[in-house]
C-alpha cells in the first residue's frame, strides 16, 4: 500500500477479504451542494451501499494522508468547513501542507486506483465546458478518466458542458462510453441529449471489458453513463434556460478555473428554487445503486 494512503477499517476488511468496495467523491460533498443537504446526502450515499452489501469509499486528503473510508464525524467536517476542491495537480501540494481537501473525479480515480477500488460511483464528471474553443476549459476528469483503471458510474455529464465536445474528448483519449441500458448520452438532470452512444446492457459484460482492457495492458479507466431515472428528470429545455442564466452570470463575474463548476452548480439550484439540487440527489443515488451491481462482479 502506498505510504500517503490511510484506508479505515472496514474499507481494508473488505479488500483484504476480496469483498465489493465502491469509492465516493467528496467534492460532491463540499463543493457540488449547499449545507446541510451535502451531509445527509453523503451519509445516505453510503448507507446504500452498506445495504448492498458493498462497502462505501468516500475519499478525501486530511493531515497529510489521502484518506480511503471515513468516519460520520469526518464527512461532517468536509460538508461544513470550507475545505480546497482538489483535483489531480493539487495532491502532492495539500498533503505537503497537511489541510484537508474534498477529491475531485479526477483526484478520486488516481486514490481508487493506488487502492486497489475498481468501481466509483458519482454524479456528473467534469468535461469540455461550452465556448472552449475560446477558453481552454477542459476538465482533468477526462484526462485521468484515460490513465486510471477505475470503472466511472455518472449520469454523463453535467449539461453546464458542451457534451459533444466532451464526448469527442473522450475518444480521443481513448476512454470507453457506454450508456446503460440507453443508447443517448444523458445529460445530468435530464435522461437524455439525442447524442448518440454505444449502449450496454449487463454489469457483467462491463467487468468483461474491463478486464479485457486490463490483460491486454490498456489502462485507461471506463466511463458508465447512467440515465437519471425519468420521473425525476427535468426536461433538457427547461434546464437549459436555467443553466444559460447561470453562465451568463459565470461571464459577467469573470468566475473562471476551479471555482466555475461549483459555481455554476450553486447559482442554478438557486435559479430552479432547488429543483436541480433533488434531480442531483436523486441521480447521484441512482448511480451509486448500479456501482453496487458492478463492484459486486468483481
Ligand atoms: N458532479 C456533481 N457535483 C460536483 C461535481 C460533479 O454532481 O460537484 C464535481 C466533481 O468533483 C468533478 C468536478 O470532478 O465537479 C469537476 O470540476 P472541474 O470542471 O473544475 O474539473
Ligand atoms: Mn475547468
Amino acid at each position: 500500500m502506498n505510504k500517503y494512503l490511510e484506508v479505515s477499517k472496514p474499507v481494508a476488511e473488505a479488500l483484504d477479504n476480496n469483498k465489493p468496495v465502491i469509492a465516493l467523491e467528496s467534492t460532491i460533498i463540499s463543493h457540488g451542494m449547499p449545507y446541510p443537504q451535502n451531509i445527509e446526502v453523503a451519509k445516505h450515499l453510503e448507507k446504500i451501499a452498506r445495504e448492498k452489501g458493498v462497502e462505501p469509499a468516500t475519499i478525501c486528503l486530511m493531515n497529510g494522508k489521502i484518506k480511503i473510508g471515513l468516519s460520520d464525524s469526518e464527512i461532517e467536517s468536509l460538508a461544513k468547513d470550507r475545505v480546497e476542491k482538489v483535483s489531480s495537480r493539487d495532491i502532492g501540494r495539500i498533503l505537503s501542507n497537511r489541510k484537508a481537501g474534498a477529491t475531485t473525479v479526477a483526484a478520486t480515480m488516481i486514490a481508487a486506483n493506488l487502492a486497489g477500488i475498481k468501481v466509483f460511483a458519482t454524479g456528473g464528471i467534469g468535461g469540455v465546458h461550452r465556448f472552449a474553443e475560446e477558453t481552454f476549459d477542459i476538465s482533468t476528469d477526462l484526462k485521468e478518466l484515460s490513465g486510471n483503471p477505475v470503472i466511472v458510474v455518472s449520469a454523463g455529464a453535467k449539461a453546464i458542458l458542451d457534451l459533444h465536445k466532451t464526448l469527442e474528448v473522450l475518444e480521443t483519449f481513448g476512454v470507453p462510453v457506454y450508456g446503460f441500458r440507453t443508447d443517448n448520452f444523458p445529460a445530468f438532470y435530464s435522461a437524455s441529449s439525442n447524442i448518440n452512444i454505444e449502449t450496454i446492457d449487463s454489469v457483467e459484460m462491463i467487468k468483461k471489458i474491463f478486464c479485457i482492457n486490463r490483460e491486454l495492458g490498456i489502462n485507461c479507466g471506463m466511463l458508465i453513463a447512467n440515465p437519471i431515472p425519468k420521473k425525476y428528470e427535468i426536461k433538457f429545455e427547461i434546464m437549459n434556460d436555467w443553466i444559460e442564466k447561470a453562465l451568463e452570470r459565470s461571464t459577467k463575474m469573470n468566475i473562471t478555473g476551479k471555482e466555475l463548476t461549483p459555481f455554476l452548480l450553486s447559482e442554478i439550484v438557486k435559479i430552479s428554487n432547488g429543483r436541480s439540487l433533488e434531480a442531483n440527489i436523486k441521480l447521484v443515488e441512482n448511480n451509486v445503486r448500479l456501482g453496487c451491481e458492478i463492484a459486486k462482479q468483481f
